[in-house]
């Protein structure tokens, strides 16, 4: 099993609400599709977050329909099922809350990544319940989720809320499918019904690829504070959580600005109630 860390960073790479990384960390990204850096948020300011997610997490936000749901499980889970609790777009739903910590830490890394034409695109939380094998975030390309757009690079910055491990289902990336020159299938997650006809994403928000057998995973443990970030083309996904504690982070991706508009000309929002017709926008 291999791990992926970065050890030379950390807070001292703070100043205010900037966090400085390095001309090789930039140059890393862009050819890996994934970094690590730890120590970006101190305990107390995470403390801070703290609340929302778990306002959000516990369904006590109302009126969010298919925004409070489950990753690994299609919608319509009774709520006392869910394994992995997905809340969308959080600072939309309660405005007070956007501008926070990590927003404004995340888009000063973003900048020096694309040199200040990235914005926030949107945001989740995502939580899993402990002992819950099926906590899995199925393998594929965020680009996989999203209309076709001219520009299409992403920057998803993932926070732990609390310590990411391989046991509890830490994000895994598959270094080097940033560069595959196609983008890979994706069809919608079929809950071991044994076939996907007929299903769509109107049933299911998961999307899943099939792995390659050349296909070799890296895990990105994380402690409470510390971020990775990845791009748009990097299979990715996650395990299920084998303790007796949550896996807990915090997802904003940032695009270009235009990126934004043109997404948003086409009426999606990365909410999932937007009623896209999946035909005419899907890539
Ligand atoms: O952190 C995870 O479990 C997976 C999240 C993910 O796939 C993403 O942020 O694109």
């Amino acid at each position: 099993m291999k791990i992926i860390t970065n050890p030379s960073s950390g807070a001292h790479r703070r100043n205010g609400d900037f966090y400085r990384i390095t001309a090789e960390e930039i140059r890393r990204y862009k050819e890996d599709g994934y970094l690590v850096l730890h120590d970006v948020l101190t305990d107390e300011e995470v403390a801070t977050i703290d609340p929302w997610f778990e306002h959000f997490i516990s369904g006590s936000e109302p009126g969010m329909g298919r925004d409070f749901c489950d990753m690994s499980q299609p919608y319509g889970t009774p709520v006392e099922e869910f394994k992995l609790v997905n809340a969308m777009l959080p600072g939309t739903y309660r405005p007070e809350f956007a501008g926070n910590i990590f927003f404004r830490v995340a888009q000063g890394i973003a900048d020096q990544l694309y040199e200040g034409s990235a914005r926030m695109d949107y945001e989740q939380f995502l939580a899993k319940k402990p002992n819950k094998a099926g906590a899995e975030f199925a393998m594929h390309q965020d680009l996989g989720y999203w209309p076709k757009t001219k520009n299409t690079w992403t920057a998803t910055f993932s926070l732990a809320m609390n310590d990411a491990t391989v046991e509890n289902g830490c994000l895994q990336v598959v270094p080097g499918t940033n560069k595959e020159p196609e983008l890979r299938a994706h069809r919608p997650k079929d809950y071991g019904h044994g076939e996907t006809e007929g299903i769509s994403r109107d049933d299911s928000h998961t999307l899943v690829i099939e792995s390659k057998p050349t296909d070799e995973v890296v895990y990105l443990p994380v402690k409470r504070g510390s971020i990775t970030i990845h791009d748009e083309r990097i299979v990715h996904g996650s395990g299920g959580n084998m303790t007796d504690g949550w896996r807990k982070t915090y997802v904003m991706a940032f695009r270009d600005a235009e990126t934004i508009a043109e997404e948003r000309a086409m009426g999606f929002t990365h909410s999932h109630n937007d009623t896209v017709d999946w035909e005419k926008i899907i890539r």
